[in-house]
């Protein structure tokens, strides 16, 4: 992979869609805290008041966040809206990361311009393989293990399809669905590009805890 390419944001939190208002402000504070790299809000309710609702809610709090992170000379973390090119227009986010059925990635693109983050989740080999030219940021991999976050999944990857989608892509991969403290090293060893997560920050007793746990062991492999 070129530099061109990087997708330099190891950990990347997706919003639970169940956890709303004050505590989901709590979680995102801590998980941000803690050192998480890029959120994303994701709402499946279909619900576009309340999804930019939550949106701005987060937007919020990453906002004061990363006006701290700027002051100590520390990176801004992204916000990125799931499926909604709309959504991420209407609250100025940084980018959208698209499901196969959502926008097209290029039409996506032409809306959204060269500088705005663009992700796209892939559910097997071949969307893998049609992705590589696509005017996209990253890949989402999904699922790589079962989970019960989300259970419409397709197909599983495990460690062994994630290891051969990272030597196959040529973009910067996202691997998500099922991932915690007890697997995250064996994950990390694939040397994908970044690793999402839900439950594994949002259901931890300690927030900000789980996210500096689970950064170490990403560091440490
Ligand atoms: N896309 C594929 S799996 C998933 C999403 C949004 C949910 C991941 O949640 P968890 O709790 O980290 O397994
Ligand atoms: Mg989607």
């Amino acid at each position: 992979m070129n530099a061109i390419n990087r997708f330099d944001y190891p950990l990347y939190l997706v919003t639970d869609e169940t956890t709303e208002g004050e505590s989901l402000r709590h979680i995102l504070l801590q998980a941000l805290q803690g050192g998480v790299s890029i959120v994303q809000v994701r709402h499946k309710d279909h619900n576009i008041q309340t999804f930019i609702q939550r949106t701005q809610v987060t937007k919020q709090v990453i906002d004061e966040f990363n006006q701290q992170q700027i002051k100590l000379n520390l990176k801004p973390v992204p916000l990125i809206i799931n499926d909604r090119v709309d959504v991420a227009l209407a609250v100025n986010a940084d980018g959208v990361h698209l499901g196969q059925s959502d926008m097209s990635a290029v039409l996506a693109r032409q809306i959204l311009g060269p500088d705005k983050i663009i992700g796209l989740t892939v559910e097997n080999q071949q969307q893998l393989s049609q992705a590589q030219t696509l005017p996209i940021d990253y890949l989402g991999i999904s699922t790589i293990f079962n989970t019960a976050t989300k259970t419409d999944t397709q197909y599983q990857w495990g460690i062994k399809g994630l290891t051969e989608a990272v030597l196959d892509s040529d973009l910067p991969l996202v691997a998500i669905g099922g991932i915690d403290k007890s697997n995250i090293v064996s994950i990390a060893k694939t040397k994908v590009d970044s690793i999402a997560l839900v439950s594994a920050i949002f259901a931890a007793d300690s927030p900000k805890e789980a996210t500096i746990e689970l950064l170490a062991l990403i560091q440490s492999s």
